[in-house]
């Protein structure tokens, strides 16, 4: 049984928690913490025998802590991470690995100095069986050469630690790094267009129309809306030499009735991608040391390319992405 701390209670950190807890097997959570320590107690109430830790760090140094996941708001991800990586634990961490190029390259740094990848990245589009279906319609060469993709990523409104830019760090961030694996591609520049605000937003600048150049030459583009009111709503086609492929609508439900035809639209990402997220946590508990899915450098990766987008949206610019040639610890498997 691997024996988890969680630090960061909030929503995902009580999904993850449940799943963890009700879901999924070979994990037992040991101890808890937040800043907010209230909550962290009252989240512990459901979990016998689970210690509410004062930092994280206290958190991490726990004997009864095998294994550390880390769900607090982004900024504050590279203090945890590190201290695992110091003790030798390994470390989930929820997207992004951090919010910018360098916090990210510190953790590089330090992994690749112990030598051994202990971190994975919450990135679960890539455990999702609508894009991993996708990426096999691409991957199967029938499209022939991938050109472009469409993507939409629209939020029914925005968490509470969202700030000017989080639409880029943290929401387009999940199509930034979607596409380099759905392309086994690098995306070399991105630019960023922003039509007329939506009065939902207040003075968000949403939505935007993010572009993305892939190395390889596809252009991607993507809408983020995140105050859209009507449910969480994730779209993506990938258009080919000779045809195309697009995520399916995952409806439980289509109701034909009083001369409608109807179907439930997803609340928030909870809804959207639950089983995503517990492929995704299953194949981590199930080897912690010998993590397979995103790594500690492609939360770089990203953060390299989510620092150009910002910049895009800052300046109106069209920004280009270089990434450093990656450390051999993190060679494809
Ligand atoms: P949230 O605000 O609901 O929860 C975050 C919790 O972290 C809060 O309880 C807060 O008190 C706590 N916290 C903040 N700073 C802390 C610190 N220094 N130490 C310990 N605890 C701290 O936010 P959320 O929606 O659960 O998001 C948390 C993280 O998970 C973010 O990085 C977000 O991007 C990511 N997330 C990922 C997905 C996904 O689809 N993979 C979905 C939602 C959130
Ligand atoms: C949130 O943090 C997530 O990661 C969701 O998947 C994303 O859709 C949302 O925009 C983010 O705020």
């Amino acid at each position: 049984m691997l024996r988890v701390g969680v630090i960061g209670t909030g929503m995902i950190g009580q999904d993850h928690l449940r799943r963890m807890t009700r879901v999924l097997a070979g994990a037992t959570v040991t101890a808890v913490s937040d800043v907010d320590v209230d909550l962290a107690k009252r989240v512990a109430d459901g979990l016998p025998g689970a210690t509410v830790h004062l930092t994280g760090e206290e958190l991490v140094a726990d004997p009864r802590v095998d294994a550390v996941v880390v769900c607090s708001w982004g900024p504050t991800h590279e203090q945890y991470v590190l201290a695992a990586i110091a003790v030798g634990k390994p470390v989930f961490c929820e997207k992004p690995l951090a919010t910018t190029e360098e916090a990210c390259r510190r953790i590089v740094d330090a992994e690749v100095a112990r030598g051994r990848r202990l971190v994975q990245v919450g990135y679960m589009r890539r455990y999702d069986p609508a894009y991993r279906a996708l990426k096999a319609a691409v991957d199967g060469g029938e499209l022939g050469d991938p050109l472009m993709m469409h993507c939409a990523h629209r939020n029914a409104g925005v968490p509470g630690f969202y700030e000017k830019e989080s639409i880029i760090t943290d929401t387009a961030v999940h199509e930034i790094d979607m596409v380099r694996w759905m392309f086994d591609d690098e995306i070399s520049a991105a630019q960023v267009l922003k039509p007329r605000r939506n009065r939902n937003g207040g003075d968000l600048q949403d939505p935007l129309l993010l572009i993305l150049e892939m190395a390889g030459g596809a252009l991607v583009d993507v809408e983020l809306s995140v105050n859209i009111r009507y449910g969480y709503d994730i779209r993506g086609e990938v258009v080919g030499e000779n045809g195309t492929a697009s995520l399916s609508s995952p409806v439980p439900v289509v109701v034909r009735a009083g001369g409608q035809v109807s179907s439930p639209v997803a609340l928030d990402w909870r809804e959207r991608f639950a089983r995503a997220y517990d492929i995704e946590l299953q194949e981590w508990i199930d080897t912690p040391f010998d993590p397979t899915g995103p790594s500690a450098w492609d939360g770089y990766a990203a953060a390299v390319v989510s620092d150009a987008a910002v910049a895009a949206l800052r300046t109106g610019e069209r920004v280009t992405v270089s990434l450093p040639e990656r450390p051999p610890l993190y060679e494809l498997r």
